[in-house]
């Protein structure tokens, strides 16, 4: 499906000024594959009929904001805004990104948008019961053009037919490689994987 799809200027200059935040904040590769999701999310949310294409950009942009701070930039951040991580997420530094992440756009940014916020502390875990856009979100890290896993081709085919397909696919994926690697599974991603397996 054609990427026919332009910002207001009101909403271009916003654009801009979290690029440049982004910038400073991430690595380039990080920053690249925020402007890679920011396009996957659009294009997704296209084809599965979410209206509101800028909120999607806007959460594919901002969605990996605090995923090159430091253990204890996280540390702070979580204490600072009063969030008590789980017990499982508390040893799995790779979960912390998107739930600092929502802290930074809440109380940095001004973000109040709840829509976009969930999408953002729910894109590495899942849940069960995801709004649209968390999915879109979610799928979109998955599929962006600077992704090169194997198995990514079938991935964006999956993602580009059928969005419950696609999910399942992503779920079953990461379920799989964190099994292998002896990984604790935080419990919104078997929640997410079991709604979709009670569903069938
Ligand atoms: O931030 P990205 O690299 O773009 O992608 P992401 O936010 O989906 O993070 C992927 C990482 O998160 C990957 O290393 C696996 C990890 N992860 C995802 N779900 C779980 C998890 N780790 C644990 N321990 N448990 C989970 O349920
Ligand atoms: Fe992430
Ligand atoms: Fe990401």
């Amino acid at each position: 499906m054609s990427t026919t799809f332009t910002l207001t200027p009101d909403e271009q200059r916003l654009a801009e000024q979290y690029k440049t935040e982004l910038q400073k904040r991430l690595k380039p590769k990080r920053y690249r594959h925020s402007l890679c999701v920011a396009d996957a999310a659009v294009r997704l949310a296209q084809q599965y009929g979410y209206p509101d294409l800028s909120k999607a950009y806007f959460a594919g942009l901002l969605h990996d904001i605090t995923k090159n701070d430091s253990e204890q930039q996280h540390k702070s951040r979580m204490q600072q805004y009063g969030y008590q991580p789980s017990d499982i997420e508390a040893g799995q530094e790779k979960l912390w990104h998107a739930k600092t992440g929502v802290l930074v756009l809440e109380h940095e940014f001004g973000i109040t948008d709840r829509e976009l916020l969930t999408a953002i502390r729910y894109h590495t875990t899942a849940r069960a019961g995801m709004t649209p856009l968390e999915e879109i979100l979610y799928l979109a890290d998955f599929i962006s053009d600077d992704r090169d896993y194997d198995g990514v081709q079938e991935m964006r085919q999956a993602a580009a037919q059928d969005k419950q397909t696609a999910m399942e696919i992503a779920l079953c994926f990461t379920i799989t490689d964190l099994v292998e690697r002896r990984k604790p599974i935080h419990p919104d991603t078997l929640d997410a994987y079991n709604e979709l397996c009670i569903k069938e």
